[in-house]
């Protein structure tokens, strides 16, 4: 496969705000996860939006979660679910309106699992008319329901994030299976699928629902812990929040989120933690843009 390069067409999408952007100028990223205990996953993902660009990230929760997650989010709007408790309990006819808010939507982080999810990620699916990004346990309720697949309609853009764990889950088979051929596992699913594909890993492979393939070999060990990525899925959505066609916002995407990772280690890979990649991402880009 074809390794990622920053090429120059990527510094146009990367370049500086005009004076007289404002917030509504830059895209407005929707994520949509977090369950008790696991409501870490969105901040990070919104603050990795925000740090490649977003304008406005809004984070939804189940109802439940309202309070912890207001505690915690500073810049993030919060937008919980409607309806008590869990996210499934709803009519989702609210859908209709909203949607048209966003212009790029996240599910996944720190999601769980929960009863009705198949009707509800069916819905999600079905009707948000935006590009699109599937990571966490949103894939595994996709492993668990693989006829999902097709209340997306096909001519928007879809974008599946699993890690080799998560991939094996999505095509049945072992980790093992997946790591020794990723390029294959990746090609599969986006065939079968029509949706892209960022099989993540040391080396990171990108499928295209055209057979074509990407290979992305920035990283560092500094990334192997919580929270990278639901970086990746934030920064993934920021992109397409911002109109970047599919293929240009996976590539940069994970190019520089290996690339920040790489700066933000320096030092002591083992010792970054996900402020220091935060930080190095403005760094990652500006090194890009110049
Ligand atoms: P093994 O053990 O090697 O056989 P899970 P998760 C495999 C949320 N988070 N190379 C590995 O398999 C997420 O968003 C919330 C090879 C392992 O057993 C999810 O919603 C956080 N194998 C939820 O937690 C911070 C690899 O996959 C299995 C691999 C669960 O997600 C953390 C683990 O995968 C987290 O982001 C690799 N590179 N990577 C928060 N603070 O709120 C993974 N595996 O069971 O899907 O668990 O990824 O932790
Ligand atoms: P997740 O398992 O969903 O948190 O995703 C982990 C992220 O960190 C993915 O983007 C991986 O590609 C990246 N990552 C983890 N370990 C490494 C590593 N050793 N080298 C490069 N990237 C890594
Ligand atoms: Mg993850």
């Amino acid at each position: 496969s074809a390794r990622i390069n920053l090429p120059d067409e990527w510094k146009q999408h990367l370049r500086s705000p005009s004076p007289w952007a404002h917030k509504g100028t830059h895209g407005h990223v929707w994520i949509i996860g977090g369950s008790q205990g696991m409501l870490g996953a969105v901040t990070m993902a919104g603050q990795a939006a925000y740090r490649t660009g977003a304008g406005l990230v809004t984070l939804t929760v189940p109802r439940s979660e309202h309070p912890a997650l207001a505690a915690k989010a500073t810049q993030e709007i919060i937008w919980s679910w409607p309806g008590e408790g869990v996210f499934s309990r709803t009519s989702y006819q609210w859908l209709d309106q909203r949607k048209s808010r966003y212009s790029a939507v996240a599910i996944g982080p720190g999601l769980g699992r929960f009863a009705g999810e198949e009707e509800w990620l069916g819905e999600l699916m079905k009707k948000i008319e935006v590009p699109l990004v599937l990571d966490a346990d949103a894939l595994n309720i996709l492993a668990d329901h693989p006829a999902l697949v097709e209340k997306r309609p096909p001519h928007l853009p879809t974008v599946l994030t699993p890690h080799p764990g998560e991939m094996a889950r999505l095509i049945g088979c072992t980790v093992k299976e997946v790591e020794t051929s990723r390029r294959e596992a990746a090609t599969e699913l986006a065939r079968q699928t029509g949706m892209t594909v960022v099989l993540k890993g040391r080396y990171t492979i990108l499928a295209f629902p055209d057979g074509k393939q990407r290979l992305n070999v920035t990283g560092s060990p500094a990334l192997a812990k919580a929270g990278s990525g639901d970086l990746l899925t934030g920064m993934i959505a920021s992109f397409l929040a911002r109109n970047i066609p599919v293929k240009d916002a996976v590539c940069m995407a994970v190019y520089l989120h290996g690339k920040a990772g790489e700066l933000a280690a320096k030092f002591l890979p083992q010792s970054v933690v996900v402020s220091d990649i935060l930080s190095a991402m403005e760094t990652a880009l500006h090194q890009t843009v110049s």
